[in-house]
């Protein structure tokens, strides 16, 4: 069915089909559809528009993060993820949180990679109060943020390990993490609290599934408070020419990963979903229809989980995907990696996460 665009004089292509949206088709099934905003997207009507049309939650790609939000050790530069709060509160669409601590260096804010916390016990008390009034303030800012991503990517793919910073050299690293759970379970009592990481289905990720398992379960034997696991479904395609290449889904293992998590009792969300097309030949009808191919047994094996509650897209529009650069295609072409084209016309990938909401079965 046709819907006709709600911003004036942006003259949308009026063959748009977006009713019912994926934000109905997911309400259908006790589940949540969304996507994530940045600034580059949010100052663009069109992308917007699509927000509207398409999605029940919001989450801010980059504006929550240390490296945005903390300028130095005493302030708080809320203004960025201000404007994206306000927006989905104006058009009643939920906000997820992203991330009160990725904990990896590399993401840290230089001031704070080379912060002195002194010695010995004074150094954790010192790493403690600063990464509890980060969390503290943070979260009390966003009340109307319900499911926070608490801490994101600390299992190094490689081995497993969990990540050093300067908060763990000076807590230790559970510790470190068991902290930022606490301290988000005070802030926010009855938040969905998140631990999110990339370990995906394909060949190449079984030190991370492991390491991220062994994470899950020492916080259950320890009682930290984690609620669920972020599954960011940032998912890969293989070139059909060439069988075996990086990129094959390893299905047996990946339920057992996901049986696992499940079983310790933790929901899932997929909250970074898109879908790579790099090793994909360049006809577009092909690329296509093979995102959408992987993209549909993918979230009809997710969604079979009950305990699956979101979806997330990690951006709506092509040309805006952070994949763009990350991974650009040999042959120079642009990557078609999310739902919609850079002419805002809904893609067979879309239709891929329509029918896979549909099938879905329905859940609390
Ligand atoms: O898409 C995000 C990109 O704009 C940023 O430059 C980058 C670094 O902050 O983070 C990207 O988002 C990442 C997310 O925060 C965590 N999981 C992986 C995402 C893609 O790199």
């Amino acid at each position: 069915m046709a819907a006709v665009s709600a911003v004036p004089g942006l003259g949308l292509a009026a063959d748009r089909s977006f009713s019912p949206s994926l934000a109905a088709l997911a309400r259908a099934k006790g589940l949540r559809f969304g996507s994530a905003v940045g600034m580059g997207t949010f100052n663009d009507p069109r992308y917007r528009q699509v927000l509207i049309d398409e999605c029940g939650v919001l989450v801010p790609e980059n504006e929550l993060k240390w490296y945005v939000l903390r300028p130095d050790a005493k302030t708080f530069a809320f203004g960025r993820a201000d404007r994206i709060a306000a927006f989905a509160k104006a058009h009643d669409i939920a906000l997820r949180g992203h991330t009160l601590l990725w904990h990896h260096p590399k993401w840290f804010p230089a001031w704070l990679n080379a912060y002195d916390f002194g010695q010995g016990p004074a150094a954790a008390k010192n790493a403690q109060a600063l990464l509890v009034d980060h969390i503290d303030k943070v979260v009390a800012h966003y009340p109307q943020i319900a499911s926070w991503d608490v801490v994101n990517e600390t299992i190094d793919p490689k081995d497993g390990s969990i990540r050093r910073t300067v908060f763990s050299d000076a807590m230790g690293q559970e510790q470190t993490l068991d902290v930022a759970f606490h301290a988000a379970r005070a802030a926010a009592p009855k938040a969905r609290l998140v631990y999110n990481d990339y370990m995906g289905w394909e060949a190449g990720n079984e030190a991370h599934r492991a390491g991220v398992l062994k994470l899950l379960e020492g916080f259950r034997k320890r009682g930290t408070p984690v609620d669920a696991l972020g599954v960011q479904s940032h998912l890969g395609t293989e070139d059909p020419a060439a069988p075996g290449s990086l990129g094959r889904p390893q299905e047996k293992a990946w339920r057992a990963f996901i049986d696992e998590a499940t079983g310790m009792g933790y929901d899932l969300l997929i909250t970074e979903f898109d879908v790579n097309d790099q090793n994909l030949p360049a006809d577009i009808a092909v690329r296509d229809a093979d995102t959408a191919a992987v993209a549909k047994a993918y979230l009809d094996l997710m969604l079979d989980y009950r305990q699956t509650k979101e979806v997330l897209a990690w951006g709506m529009v092509d040309k805006y995907s952070w994949l763009q650069g990350f991974t650009p295609r040999k042959d120079g072409l642009a990557m078609r990696v999310t739902l919609y084209d850079d002419a805002y016309r809904p893609k067979p990938l879309r239709e891929a996460v329509a029918a896979a909401l549909r099938s879905a079965p329905a859940r609390a």
